[in-house]
Protein backbone atom coordinates (compact mmCIF):
# COMPACT_ATOMS: atom_id res chain seq x y z
CA UNK A 1 0.00 0.00 0.00
CA UNK A 2 1.27 3.52 -0.60
CA UNK A 3 1.64 6.37 1.75
CA UNK A 4 -1.72 7.93 0.42
CA UNK A 5 -3.33 4.82 0.82
CA UNK A 6 -2.34 4.07 3.89
CA UNK A 7 -3.29 8.12 4.77
CA UNK A 8 -6.85 7.45 4.01
CA UNK A 9 -7.20 4.24 5.56
CA UNK A 10 -6.54 5.38 8.87
CA UNK A 11 -8.25 8.53 8.34
CA UNK A 12 -11.57 7.15 9.83
CA UNK A 13 -9.17 5.79 12.77
CA UNK A 14 -7.71 9.05 14.09
CA UNK A 15 -11.27 10.36 13.79
CA UNK A 16 -12.64 7.63 16.43
CA UNK A 17 -9.75 7.97 18.54
CA UNK A 18 -10.39 11.74 18.51
CA UNK A 19 -13.73 11.51 19.11
CA UNK A 20 -13.34 9.04 21.85
CA UNK A 21 -10.61 10.94 23.69
CA UNK A 22 -13.27 13.90 24.03
CA UNK A 23 -15.98 11.66 25.34
CA UNK A 24 -14.04 9.87 27.66
CA UNK A 25 -11.99 12.77 29.35
CA UNK A 26 -15.48 14.80 29.52
CA UNK A 27 -16.57 12.13 31.72
CA UNK A 28 -13.92 13.33 33.76
CA UNK A 29 -14.68 16.25 33.66
CA UNK A 30 -18.24 15.91 35.08
CA UNK A 31 -17.02 14.29 37.85
CA UNK A 32 -14.71 16.89 38.86
CA UNK A 33 -17.68 19.50 38.33
CA UNK A 34 -20.00 17.11 40.74
CA UNK A 35 -16.77 16.98 43.39
CA UNK A 36 -17.30 12.81 43.03
CA UNK A 37 -13.78 10.62 42.34
CA UNK A 38 -13.83 10.15 39.01
CA UNK A 39 -13.33 6.07 37.78
CA UNK A 40 -10.82 8.01 35.18
CA UNK A 41 -7.65 9.41 35.60
CA UNK A 42 -6.43 9.86 32.55
CA UNK A 43 -7.15 9.00 29.04
CA UNK A 44 -4.69 8.33 26.02
CA UNK A 45 -4.99 7.17 22.59
CA UNK A 46 -3.21 6.41 19.53
CA UNK A 47 -3.44 5.06 15.68
CA UNK A 48 -1.02 2.19 15.43
CA UNK A 49 2.00 3.06 13.10
CA UNK A 50 1.97 1.71 9.71
CA UNK A 51 5.51 -0.28 10.62
CA UNK A 52 3.28 -2.16 13.73
CA UNK A 53 0.35 -2.72 11.60
CA UNK A 54 2.81 -4.48 9.43
CA UNK A 55 4.75 -5.90 11.79
CA UNK A 56 1.28 -7.57 13.80
CA UNK A 57 -0.18 -8.44 11.19
CA UNK A 58 2.75 -10.32 9.56
CA UNK A 59 3.02 -11.79 13.56
CA UNK A 60 -0.71 -12.71 12.94
CA UNK A 61 -0.55 -14.29 9.87
CA UNK A 62 -3.46 -11.69 9.10
CA UNK A 63 -3.36 -11.00 5.20
CA UNK A 64 -3.20 -7.13 4.77
CA UNK A 65 -6.83 -7.50 3.15
CA UNK A 66 -8.01 -8.75 6.21
CA UNK A 67 -6.62 -5.91 8.88
CA UNK A 68 -9.56 -4.00 9.44
CA UNK A 69 -11.18 -7.07 11.17
CA UNK A 70 -8.17 -8.84 11.79
CA UNK A 71 -6.51 -6.78 13.70
CA UNK A 72 -8.31 -5.23 16.79
CA UNK A 73 -6.37 -2.32 17.71
CA UNK A 74 -5.27 -0.66 14.98
CA UNK A 75 -7.17 2.31 17.51
CA UNK A 76 -6.28 2.17 20.48
CA UNK A 77 -8.01 3.78 23.71
CA UNK A 78 -5.88 3.67 27.08
CA UNK A 79 -8.21 4.72 30.46
CA UNK A 80 -6.09 4.96 33.90
CA UNK A 81 -7.78 4.40 36.96
CA UNK A 82 -6.74 5.26 40.55
CA UNK A 83 -8.12 2.27 41.94
CA UNK A 84 -8.89 -1.49 40.57
CA UNK A 85 -12.50 -0.96 41.90
CA UNK A 86 -12.47 2.40 38.92
CA UNK A 87 -12.15 -0.61 36.44
CA UNK A 88 -15.20 -2.53 36.96
CA UNK A 89 -16.85 1.11 36.82
CA UNK A 90 -15.34 2.07 33.94
CA UNK A 91 -16.54 -1.56 32.55
CA UNK A 92 -19.57 -0.88 33.54
CA UNK A 93 -20.40 2.56 31.76
CA UNK A 94 -18.93 1.12 28.49
CA UNK A 95 -21.51 -1.62 28.37
CA UNK A 96 -24.36 0.80 28.79
CA UNK A 97 -23.53 3.35 25.83
CA UNK A 98 -25.23 3.62 22.62
CA UNK A 99 -22.35 4.98 20.87
CA UNK A 100 -20.81 1.63 20.67
CA UNK A 101 -20.92 -2.03 20.87
CA UNK A 102 -19.14 -4.18 22.66
CA UNK A 103 -17.45 -7.08 20.85
CA UNK A 104 -14.97 -8.36 23.18
CA UNK A 105 -13.70 -8.42 26.33
CA UNK A 106 -10.36 -9.81 27.91
CA UNK A 107 -9.46 -9.91 31.45
CA UNK A 108 -6.09 -9.71 32.66
CA UNK A 109 -6.53 -8.79 35.32
CA UNK A 110 -8.24 -11.76 37.28
CA UNK A 111 -5.93 -13.51 34.45
CA UNK A 112 -2.84 -12.10 34.23
CA UNK A 113 -0.46 -12.70 31.19
CA UNK A 114 2.78 -14.83 31.42
CA UNK A 115 4.94 -11.57 31.73
CA UNK A 116 2.90 -10.39 34.27
CA UNK A 117 0.74 -7.95 32.30
CA UNK A 118 -2.24 -6.81 34.12
CA UNK A 119 -5.11 -4.94 32.06
CA UNK A 120 -8.98 -5.14 31.23
CA UNK A 121 -9.46 -4.98 27.15
CA UNK A 122 -12.67 -4.15 25.68
CA UNK A 123 -12.61 -4.48 21.87
CA UNK A 124 -15.73 -2.14 20.74
CA UNK A 125 -17.33 -1.11 17.40
CA UNK A 126 -17.76 2.50 16.87
CA UNK A 127 -19.09 4.35 14.17
CA UNK A 128 -17.39 6.91 12.49
CA UNK A 129 -19.39 9.38 10.03
CA UNK A 130 -17.44 9.26 6.56
CA UNK A 131 -17.96 11.26 3.86
CA UNK A 132 -18.82 7.88 1.95
CA UNK A 133 -21.30 7.32 5.20
CA UNK A 134 -20.59 5.26 8.43
CA UNK A 135 -18.20 3.26 8.52
CA UNK A 136 -18.12 1.16 11.98
CA UNK A 137 -14.30 0.47 13.00
CA UNK A 138 -12.64 -1.25 15.86
CA UNK A 139 -10.86 0.01 18.81
CA UNK A 140 -9.55 -1.85 21.42
CA UNK A 141 -9.71 0.26 25.19
CA UNK A 142 -7.49 -0.59 27.51
CA UNK A 143 -8.68 -0.27 31.48
CA UNK A 144 -6.21 -0.26 33.81
CA UNK A 145 -4.37 1.27 37.38
CA UNK A 146 -1.78 4.05 37.39
CA UNK A 147 0.58 0.97 38.84
CA UNK A 148 -0.76 -1.03 36.04
CA UNK A 149 0.27 1.45 33.70
CA UNK A 150 3.38 2.30 35.00
CA UNK A 151 4.49 -1.86 34.90
CA UNK A 152 2.96 -1.97 31.48
CA UNK A 153 4.67 0.76 29.92
CA UNK A 154 8.13 0.08 31.61
CA UNK A 155 8.53 -3.34 29.78
CA UNK A 156 6.99 -2.18 26.64
CA UNK A 157 10.10 -0.47 26.90
CA UNK A 158 12.28 -2.97 27.65
CA UNK A 159 10.22 -5.13 25.02
CA UNK A 160 11.00 -2.41 22.25
CA UNK A 161 14.82 -2.31 23.41
CA UNK A 162 15.72 -5.98 23.53
CA UNK A 163 13.38 -6.31 19.83
CA UNK A 164 11.21 -8.70 22.26
CA UNK A 165 13.55 -10.97 23.64
CA UNK A 166 14.13 -9.55 26.71
CA UNK A 167 17.15 -11.62 28.97
CA UNK A 168 15.83 -14.39 31.48
CA UNK A 169 17.43 -12.21 34.44
CA UNK A 170 15.51 -9.00 33.54
CA UNK A 171 12.16 -11.20 32.82
CA UNK A 172 12.28 -12.64 36.57
CA UNK A 173 12.88 -8.84 37.71
CA UNK A 174 9.61 -7.71 35.52
CA UNK A 175 7.76 -10.49 37.50
CA UNK A 176 8.60 -9.28 40.72
CA UNK A 177 7.76 -5.74 39.87
CA UNK A 178 4.69 -6.95 38.54
CA UNK A 179 3.85 -9.02 42.05
CA UNK A 180 4.98 -5.08 43.43
CA UNK A 181 2.46 -3.24 41.33
CA UNK A 182 0.08 -5.47 42.21
CA UNK A 183 0.73 -5.36 45.88
CA UNK A 184 0.33 -1.70 45.46
CA UNK A 185 -2.87 -1.78 44.04
CA UNK A 186 -4.02 -3.40 46.83
CA UNK A 187 -2.80 -1.44 49.48
CA UNK A 188 -4.72 1.39 47.78
CA UNK A 189 -7.81 -0.17 47.50
CA UNK A 190 -8.03 -0.62 51.26
CA UNK A 191 -7.10 2.92 52.43
CA UNK A 192 -9.52 3.86 49.15
CA UNK A 193 -12.29 5.74 51.33
CA UNK A 194 -9.79 7.81 53.16
CA UNK A 195 -8.01 8.72 49.90
CA UNK A 196 -11.30 9.61 48.00
CA UNK A 197 -12.11 11.94 51.06
CA UNK A 198 -8.85 13.80 51.05
CA UNK A 199 -9.33 14.27 47.24
CA UNK A 200 -12.62 15.65 47.72
CA UNK A 201 -11.67 18.13 50.00
CA UNK A 202 -8.46 19.13 47.90
CA UNK A 203 -10.79 19.50 44.61
CA UNK A 204 -12.95 22.32 47.16
CA UNK A 205 -10.02 23.68 48.37
CA UNK A 206 -8.72 24.71 44.67
CA UNK A 207 -11.81 25.85 42.82
P1 LIG B 1 1.17 -1.52 21.26
O1 LIG B 1 2.51 -0.91 20.99
O2 LIG B 1 0.74 -1.31 22.67
O3 LIG B 1 0.17 -1.13 20.25
P2 LIG B 1 -1.12 -10.18 21.06
O4 LIG B 1 -0.49 -8.91 20.56
O5 LIG B 1 -1.14 -11.28 20.07
O6 LIG B 1 -0.57 -10.57 22.42
P3 LIG B 1 -3.92 -9.33 20.77
O7 LIG B 1 -4.67 -10.46 20.17
O8 LIG B 1 -3.71 -8.14 19.90
O9 LIG B 1 -2.59 -9.88 21.41
O10 LIG B 1 -4.72 -8.87 22.01
P4 LIG B 1 -4.32 -8.30 23.42
O11 LIG B 1 -3.27 -9.11 24.09
O12 LIG B 1 -5.62 -8.16 24.11
O13 LIG B 1 -3.80 -6.85 23.11
C1 LIG B 1 -2.51 -6.58 22.72
C2 LIG B 1 -2.12 -5.24 23.33
O14 LIG B 1 -2.20 -5.33 24.76
C3 LIG B 1 -0.67 -4.92 23.07
O15 LIG B 1 -0.57 -4.21 21.88
C4 LIG B 1 -0.27 -4.09 24.28
O16 LIG B 1 -0.76 -2.76 24.17
C5 LIG B 1 -1.05 -4.79 25.38
N1 LIG B 1 -0.28 -5.92 25.92
C6 LIG B 1 -0.62 -7.22 25.86
N2 LIG B 1 0.29 -7.99 26.48
C7 LIG B 1 1.22 -7.15 26.98
C8 LIG B 1 2.43 -7.35 27.73
O17 LIG B 1 2.83 -8.45 28.10
N3 LIG B 1 3.14 -6.22 28.04
C9 LIG B 1 2.74 -4.96 27.68
N4 LIG B 1 3.52 -3.93 28.03
N5 LIG B 1 1.62 -4.76 26.95
C10 LIG B 1 0.88 -5.83 26.61
P5 LIG B 1 0.71 -4.36 20.96
O18 LIG B 1 0.27 -4.53 19.56
O19 LIG B 1 1.62 -5.40 21.50
O20 LIG B 1 1.50 -3.06 21.09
Amino acid sequence: MKHEHWKLFLTPYNQAVEELKVKFRGIRAQYELHHSHSPIEFVTGRVKPVASILDKAKRKGIPLDKIEEGLQDIAGIRMMCQFVDDINVVVEMLRNRHDLEIVEERDYITSKKESGYRSYHVVVKYPVQTVIGEKKLLVEIQIRTLSMNFWATIEHSLNYKYSGNIPEDIKVRLKRAAEAAYSLDEEMSQIKGEVQEAQVIFSRKTE
